[in-house]
């Protein structure tokens, strides 16, 4: 009958923790319904036009990591887009409303983005040559990735007042170049339009009734030009920062079913030279001000336009580039993942990482994938630190997102859904506390309904104050011992600005073939104590946990 009952196991011995203190947390998951669900293919990652003399801060962190200039045929871009077996990639970004379409009917001749005083971004317009457009398409193709790109929403209108664009969107270019896509047979997920035009916009704006007739518009394009194929891209939009009037009105022009996925930009962090950079991405208070955009945007789309979900489109955490040495390193991840969970808990149903390679937060290293063989020799052996946990995110964190009750916020968060492609959940715990291990009890909550929890405690003498343990372990289908899976990151040596990461005591590398380690587990005795080190972020598998809306 496979009945649950819960299990008390006794902590009899466990290294001895010096000097800190240890806490015990009660982490109770419901696996009777899902509160939220998430995109088989949830993380995705963007590539940016920015041109290599893009600089913020002194620094030009970009290199040649355009899409129109990046090294696609670097083995490692291939083996990194492919370690996903579908990541979403996401084309996109601030210069996006100066690009145009090398196509027949582009009338200026097609060149680079060169910096441009007053141009938008300090740069002028730039072109996407066709030939290109082919070789991107190639390296999709060859690696699995699910395209989202992002259009031109400027093109044919004009500055009207300052900051503020008008006049009406000539859509022949993006229509040529939508065109130009079918006819070659390559596969396009979704069209997005725009970028951060909305609000009051970054650089530039257009109001929310203009955009929504425009992408009335776009969606009868897109139908049309694929009318006589099997994929039906969908239309996103419209990339921008939240803004609650406004992305209500667009829903409310735009009108049912045209938009199916509403975008939006998060850049929660703060400016990349902000020297509190790591203070923020530490403080769970600073870590849950964003819950609000979330909530509110969800709020805005099932009162608007419950017929369309929510997107991250482009969230890098701390804008103008990154922070150096800070959106590249370990600490990173606490805000990253804390967001890939957050963004879940709110239905987000894809969330896009700026940037997969480029600035100081790519989940590449941006110097690695420089064609430069020999630089490449010397500083190519740990350059996925970042990669990894959007891959272990990946790997791990089923569709369906699971309502979490802590005893232990704020310092230690925690997320958990059901386990992807197999039984049982999979729990991602954050301890953002430096001085505090945590050991946790994990409990079903449908379990405590269901029976009367048993309830013993022997003090143990290493360590003073703790009580107890409990360890939840689901239907015993056997009397097989059960198990859980365990994968603990922190950084090397301690050092939070380490860009190598590593898993349960094992710093990672690429293999001496140069592949993507295995990001293998250790697998424990569901019933031993579960230890959670300060600073450090953990995917626990549960793979007995009885949630049956995961079944
Ligand atoms: C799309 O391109 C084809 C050539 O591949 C052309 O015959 C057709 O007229 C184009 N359609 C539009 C709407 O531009
Ligand atoms: C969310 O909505 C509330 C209530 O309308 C508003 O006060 C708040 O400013 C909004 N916050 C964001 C980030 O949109
Ligand atoms: C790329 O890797 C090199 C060598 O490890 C490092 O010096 C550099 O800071 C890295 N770049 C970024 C943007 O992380
Ligand atoms: C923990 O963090 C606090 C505040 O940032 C700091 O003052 C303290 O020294 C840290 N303790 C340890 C053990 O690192
Ligand atoms: C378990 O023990 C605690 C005290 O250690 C008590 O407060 C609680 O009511 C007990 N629970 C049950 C179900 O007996
Ligand atoms: C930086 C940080 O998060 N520090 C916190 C570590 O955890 C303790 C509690 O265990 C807090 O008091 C610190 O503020």
């Amino acid at each position: 009958m496979g009945f649950s009952f819960s299990l008390l196991l006794f902590l009899a011995s466990f290294p001895v923790i010096l000097a800190q203190e240890v806490a015990h947390a009660t982490i109770s998951i419901d696996g009777t319904a899902t509160v939220a669900v998430i995109d088989d293919n949830f993380v995705c990652a963007t590539l940016d036009w920015w041109p290599h003399d893009k600089c913020n801060y002194n620094q030009c962190p970009w290199g040649y990591s355009s899409v129109t200039n990046m090294d696609l045929s670097h083995p490692l871009l291939s083996k990194a887009i492919q370690a996903f077996r579908n990541l979403r990639i996401r084309i996109g970004g601030s210069l996006q409303d100066q690009v145009l379409y090398d196509v027949e009917s582009l009338k200026a001749p097609c060149q680079p983005f060169r910096k441009m005083k007053g141009g938008l971004f300090g740069f002028s317009k730039g072109c996407l040559h066709m030939n290109r457009w082919d070789e991107l398409n190639h390296l999709f193709s060859r690696t699995g990735a699910i395209v989202t790109f992002g259009l031109n929403a400027l093109y044919g209108r004009h500055q009207i007042r300052k900051g503020v664009w008008g006049g009406a969107w000539d859509s022949s270019n993006a229509r040529d170049f939508i065109n130009y896509t079918v006819s070659k047979g390559y596969k396009i997920d979704s069209w997005e339009y725009g970028n951060e035009l909305s609000g009051s916009g970054v650089s530039a704006s257009v109001s929310a009734e203009l955009y929504g007739k425009d992408l009335i518009n776009l969606k009868d394009i897109v139908n049309n030009l694929y009318k006589n194929s099997d994929l039906k891209p969908a239309l996103v939009a419209p990339g921008g920062f939240f803004d609650k009037q406004w992305y209500a009105k667009l829903l409310k022009v735009s009108g049912s079913g045209i938009v199916n996925y509403v975008t939006h930009h998060i850049y929660n962090l703060g400016a990349g030279m902000d020297p509190n950079l790591v203070k923020k991405i530490l403080d769970p208070h600073y870590l849950s001000k964003v819950s609000e955009t979330f909530s509110n945007l969800s709020q805005t789309i099932q009162q608007n336009g419950p017929w369309a979900s929510a997107w991250v489109g482009e969230s890098g955490g701390a804008y103008n580039s990154g922070g150096r040495h800070v959106s590249d390193t370990f600490v990173n991840s606490f805000w990253y993942l804390d967001q890939l969970g957050m963004a879940s808990r709110y239905n987000t149903k894809v969330y896009c990482r700026q940037t997969l390679v480029g600035g100081n937060y790519g989940l590449l290293n941006t110097t690695t994938l420089v064609p430069n063989p020999d630089y490449y020799r010397q500083v190519h052996k740990t350059p996925f630190t970042l990669l990894e946990y959007a891959l272990l995110w990946h790997r791990l964190m089923g569709k369906g997102v699971l309502a979490v009750g802590s005893n232990a916020l704020p310092f230690l968060r925690s997320y958990a859904h059901c386990s992807k492609g197999r039984a049982g959940i999979t729990l991602l715990l954050i301890n953002l506390s430096n001085q505090t291990d945590f050991i946790i009890s994990v409990q079903n909550s449908m379990d405590m309904r269901l029976t009367v929890e048993e309830n013993i405690s022997r003090e143990n003498s290493f360590v003073r104050g703790l009580k107890r343990s409990v360890s939840w372990v689901g239907s015993r289908a056997s009397d097989e011992p059960l198990y859980r899976e365990e994968y603990h990151l922190t950084a090397k040596d301690g050092n939070l600005r380490s860009q190598t990461m590593v898993l349960n005591g094992i710093p990672l590398k690429l293999t001496e073939d140069e592949n993507i380690p295995n990001l293998d587990p250790v697998r424990l005795d569901v019933s031993s104590p579960l230890y959670i080190n300060p600073l450090s972020i953990s995917f626990i598998v549960f793979p007995n946990f009885d949630a049956p809306t995961c079944a």
